[in-house]
């Protein structure tokens, strides 16, 4: 492919550019359609699917529940992204950027709108008073990992995870690219997590629960069928701390919400009783 392709003198959208998300990848913003997105009785309303940024906010929310914030409770309705609800007028309205998760918080007299995985576990931290220090080098820390994330994982999922699993075809060069990142942002956590139990130092954090969903479960064998491709065996330090992770309660309640295969999960999550 790389060789074989020359850039015309101005890109235009071919249709059947083929690949997993060919139907739904447009290169432009904004609704296609109207629709309306239901509100449940909680005041905090969650509009996902069970994807690594999609577990990330329904882990913190159980987090939360499981250290009796009631005020944690929390509707979670299912968007089809493969069906193109992140479209949807309404949704657009929360998250012009239409990506999953996008939530509502409806507890204050104004209601607050809420996009990017990392501002919604940062808000959430804040109202809280959870899971992040309240300042300092310790709050600068998990400050500093949790934007690491938010840079580095679309190399492992819209790199590494597309050329390897959804392109059409496999490609050398993207693979090697995006492997070799991988491996070296592995190694960066292997690191860090040779001198801490947790991502940000002794205390489990925002860090912990926007990282594992990617990094953890990718050690874990679990992303894109690559476990053996990225020798995830290797990293020692960062297997001990994800199985430490996954098997928090909260974690493992997490992970079963908004998902469209039932064998992995539920669909919509209303009452703590629809996980238990
Ligand atoms: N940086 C965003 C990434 C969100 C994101 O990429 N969401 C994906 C699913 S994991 C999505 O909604 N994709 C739909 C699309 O691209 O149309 C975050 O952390 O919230």
């Amino acid at each position: 492919m790389p060789d074989t392709y020359t850039p015309p003198k101005v890109w235009t959208w071919n249709k059947d550019g083929g690949g997993r998300f060919a139907s739904i990848n447009r290169p432009i913003a904004g609704p296609t359609h109207d629709a309306e997105l239901p509100i449940g009785r909680h005041p905090l309303q969650l509009y996902s699917l069970g994807t690594p940024n999609g577990v990330k906010v329904t882990i913190m929310l159980e987090e939360l529940l499981a250290k009796g914030h009631a005020g944690a409770d929390y509707d979670a309705w299912l968007i089809n992204i493969g069906q193109g609800d992140q479209f949807g007028s309404d949704f657009v309205a929360i998250n012009p950027n239409s990506k999953i998760p996008a939530m509502m918080d409806r507890s204050g007299d104004t209601p607050v709108r809420l996009f990017e995985s990392g501002s919604i576990l940062f808000y959430l931290a804040e109202k809280f008073g959870e899971f992040l220090p309240t300042g300092g080098a310790a709050r600068a820390e998990v400050m500093n990992w949790l934007f690491w994330q938010m840079g580095s994982a679309p190399y492992l999922g819209g790199g590494f995870g597309h050329f390897y699993a959804y392109a059409p075809e496999k490609w050398e060069y993207p693979i090697n690219r995006f492997a070799m990142e991988v491996k070296r942002q592995l190694d960066v956590l292997d690191r860090q997590l040779a001198e801490r139990p947790f991502i940000a130092g002794d205390a489990y954090s925002i860090a912990d629960i926007a990282i594992y969903p990617w990094y953890g479960r990718t050690v874990e064998g679990q992303s894109y069928g690559a476990g053996e491709f990225l020798a995830v065996h290797e990293y020692t330090n960062v297997q001990r701390w994800a199985a430490e992770i996954a098997s928090r309660p909260a974690v493992m309640r997490g992970k079963r919400v908004n998902k469209a295969n039932p064998e992995e999960g539920i669909r919509e999550r209303h009452e703590a009783a629809d996980l238990d």
